[in-house]
């Protein structure tokens, strides 16, 4: 705890002494990424800093309703940001947040935020808490390390960008890392104003038409491995294409399979014109970050997933059978 309190401070004093901020989460933001990316331009700009942001290459459409989304630069980087301190958030290596070493060797400081079980430690300052349920958890942290006295809190619209971090991160606060102190934070940041009732619409209760189908066409296309233990979808560009939809319209789907008693690896494979992307759930029983990283991905305990070029769909189908066959196989 206490290095935990040290190490925010010192990040603090960083952000207190920056003048031209240059912010980036990871590739293909999630919620706790572009939340946390949104909170932290905004409390910079109210602390008179110069601040660009990144997020690249799309925001999902699940994620335009979150404040503050005009200030940012989204697919393109800014022409030449002259900055002195980068910030990367939730990038558990320097190339996370896309092609910016042209930025972040320029910068004095590197400041590297992550809750990720597997992070380097590239910053010139680093905080890295693999017990933290989201970056959003230690983002709040952060702002209460900023003043013994007054801490500087978060507006009800920052409190929206770090409350969304924190449900998506936590799957509305079921996931194992639902810990205590991320109820805490989840409590303070509904206190401070953070509008719930709208994250939850826009979230979870809102699907297209696309979506719905392609969800049908994934459940019917479900396979059951191996006593049942794994779950395997494969989505092919033609179902895409049967319904107009993008790989990326796929959502929820490789959480389905996991609520079937004794599945404990579900993986959704997708065939993608340049590559295959797999996503990963587990029950619990199986670490399926490992088994991502056996493919050159990442992630968590319990989602993980990996992208494969250079070989067909089948093939990265076949390659994962055997591997999560192998840690499967003595689970009763
Ligand atoms: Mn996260």
């Amino acid at each position: 705890m206490k290095n935990r309190e040290e190490s925010l401070q010192k990040i603090w004093e960083a952000l207190r002494a920056g003048k031209k901020f240059f912010i980036a989460g990871h590739l293909n933001p999630d919620g706790d990424s572009l939340g946390c990316t949104l909170a932290m331009t905004s409390l910079l700009e109210r602390l008179g800093k110069t601040v660009y942001a990144y997020a690249a290459p799309a925001v999902g459409n699940d994620l335009k309703f979150l404040p503050g989304l005009s200030k940012i630069h989204v697919g393109i980087l800014p022409q030449q940001p002259v900055v002195d301190t980068v910030l990367l958030l939730e990038c558990s290596d320097r190339q996370r947040g896309g092609d910016l070493e042209s930025v972040l060797t320029q910068a004095t400081t590197l400041i590297n935020i992550d809750h990720h079980l597997v992070s380097d430690a590239y910053g010139t300052l680093n905080h890295i808490d693999s017990k933290a349920s989201s970056t959003a958890e230690i983002i709040f942290q952060l702002y209460e390390q900023s003043d013994a006295e007054q801490p500087l809190l978060p507006t009800p619209d920052e409190a929206t960008c770090l409350y969304t971090g924190l449900v998506t991160d936590t799957g509305r606060f079921v996931h194992s890392n639902t810990t205590a102190e991320a109820l805490r934070v989840g409590s303070a940041l509904v206190a401070l104003g953070a509008n719930v009732d709208k994250i939850n619409q826009v979230i979870y209760f809102t699907k297209s038409y696309i979506e719905l189908k392609l969800l049908g066409r994934a459940l019917e296309k479900m396979e059951m491995r191996f006593d049942n233990k794994y779950s395997q979808i494969i989505l092919t560009q033609r179902d895409f294409e049967t319904f107009g939809a993008t790989p990326a319209q796929t959502q929820g789907i490789v959480s389905q399979p996991t609520m079937i008693p004794g599945v404990e690896v579900s993986a959704l494979i997708k065939e993608e014109p340049d590559k295959v992307s797999v996503n990963l759930r587990s029950r619990g029983g199986i670490d399926v970050s490992r088994i991502a990283q056996t493919f050159g991905g990442g992630g968590h305990a319990r989602a993980s997933g990996f992208k494969i070029t250079g070989k067909t769909v089948n093939e990265v189908a076949d390659d994962l059978a055997k591997t999560v066959y192998d840690a499967v196989k003595d689970i009763r």
